[in-house]
């Protein structure tokens, strides 16, 4: 239902427009006669994990996808930045994006190494490689740059940086499966790539991740770091964890993989149509999308400047959420203010004003196969509506306790 007065909406006492709620992340499902039959198989197998063919053919296809010479599937995509890094021999510190999902610096701490953060361009969200090679110092072993919410960051300009202070290049790409830099997919970038298959990630293996590499000796090291280091029987040629993929996450991957066509056109159209719904909306932008590159589209990203809309991003969060629309902020407040960092590392090596503007002005909305073009419209009308009436929206808010900031 398209609302069209102030009323009507659920935060001033109308009812919410959508009866269930509508999440950001919400599991594309696939084929679920297809995801059955492959359990089916991998049980009358006896098969269930270490290299199954599940797992082979997940990662045989996925290398094929990328064109990349070796993709080695994981249980998750912290995990997989943990034993690249782990198999790179990573040492010191690790310039990572302070804008960015708590996994990416976790991995550097977790590991004992220093995660140093690095301010990002606020027009394209990705980190900045002008104070990226600022960062760098005799202790930097790597860079771990992420392509953030797909959109690949300046490759070009990291992979010469890195070539000339003889770093590592890693590329965070869990969101970016699919996404081409120049034509070319991403996955054979850097030194190596990770790959997230969450649930909440376009291609799903209910919980799963990836490392992709063009190098033979580093793909050999992850094969044998992610299972406890063993090359064959009775036989430990080094350290190791347990990062295998089990046989009914590949499966739902491979399901997944299937369904991915018709995934990526949902959030394509889903894009397209609240782009079209908010142009015009003052202040209240959908983030673009370069056609001429392939893209996922999975994350519907709105960049709200108060100043503009008369309404903070906030406030808009807290409307929608009173409809049933629970958009997210991420990557709110940017890593630098999340525990363990500001607490060891409280005053920042260089400025980080690009993460704090674009944490104060971005919000998620709800896309997927879950969502429908007229949800979109659903959604995007109560945004509108808000906007449009901008003073009193903000009266009524703190009239009614709370603008939800
Ligand atoms: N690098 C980057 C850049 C990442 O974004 C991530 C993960 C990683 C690395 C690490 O990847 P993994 O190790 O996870 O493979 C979610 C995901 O758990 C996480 O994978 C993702 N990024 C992060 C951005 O989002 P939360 O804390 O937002 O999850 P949660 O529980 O709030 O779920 C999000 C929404 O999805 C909920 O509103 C409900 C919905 N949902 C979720 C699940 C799991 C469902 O509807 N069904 C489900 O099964 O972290």
């Amino acid at each position: 239902m398209i609302k069209t007065r102030l009323d009507e909406l659920a935060v001033f006492g109308g009812p919410p427009s959508f009866a269930h709620a509508l999440h950001v992340g919400r599991p594309n499902l696939g084929d679920r006669a297809k995801l059955f039959a492959r359990l089916n198989d991998a049980l009358d197998r006896g098969w269930l994990s270490n290299h199954g063919p599940c797992e082979q053919e997940f990662e045989g296809r996925l290398a094929a996808m990328l064109g990349v010479k070796h993709c080695l599937a994981i249980c998750n995509a912290t995990v997989a930045l943990e034993i690249a890094m782990r198999a790179m021999g990573l040492t010191g510190e690790v310039i990572v994006p302070d804008f960015t999902a708590a996994a990416t610096p976790h991995s550097v701490q977790w590991l004992g190494l220093t995660p140093v953060f690095c301010d990002i361009d606020p027009l394209t969200h990705n980190i900045d490689p002008r104070c990226a090679e600022a960062l760098i110092t005799p202790r930097t072993s790597a860079i771990l740059p992420v392509h953030l919410w797909g959109r690949p960051c300046d490759i070009e300009a990291l992979s010469e940086i890195a070539h000339r202070h003889r770093l590592k290049l890693l590329f965070d790409s869990s969101h970016a499966l699919l996404c081409s830099y120049r034509g070319q997919k991403v996955g054979g970038f850097g030194h190596a790539e990770i790959f997230s298959f969450h649930a909440t990630k376009v291609c799903n293996s209910l919980e799963g991740g990836a490392i992709t590499t063009n190098d033979d000796a580093l793909a050999d090291r992850i094969d044998r770091m992610r299972t406890f280091g063993f090359r064959g029987a009775d036989n430990v040629e080094c350290e190791g964890t347990n990062g295998k993929l089990d046989e009914f996450s590949a499966a739902m991957g491979l399901t997944s993989l299937d369904g991915l066509p018709d995934f990526i056109e949902a959030n394509r159209r889903n894009w397209r149509r609240a782009a079209h719904d908010l142009k015009g909306v003052p202040g209240v932008e959908v983030i673009a999308y370069d056609e001429n590159e392939s893209n996922n589209y999975h994350y519907l990203v709105l960049e709200i400047e108060a100043s503009r809309a008369g309404v903070s991003r906030d406030a808009l969060v807290h409307i929608l959420t009173k409809e049933n629309v629970l958009a997210r902020r991420h990557f709110y407040p940017g890593c630098h203010r999340w525990e363990p960092y500001r607490t060891l590392y409280p005053h920042p090596r260089a400025p980080l004003t690009g993460t704090e503007e674009v944490a104060a002005r971005v919000m998620q909305l709800p896309n997927g196969t879950a969502v429908s073009e007229v949800a979109i419209d659903t959604m995007t009308s109560v945004i509108q509506l808000a906007v449009e009436n901008a003073p009193e929206t903000m009266r009524r808010l703190t009239a009614a306790g709370g603008t939800g900031s």
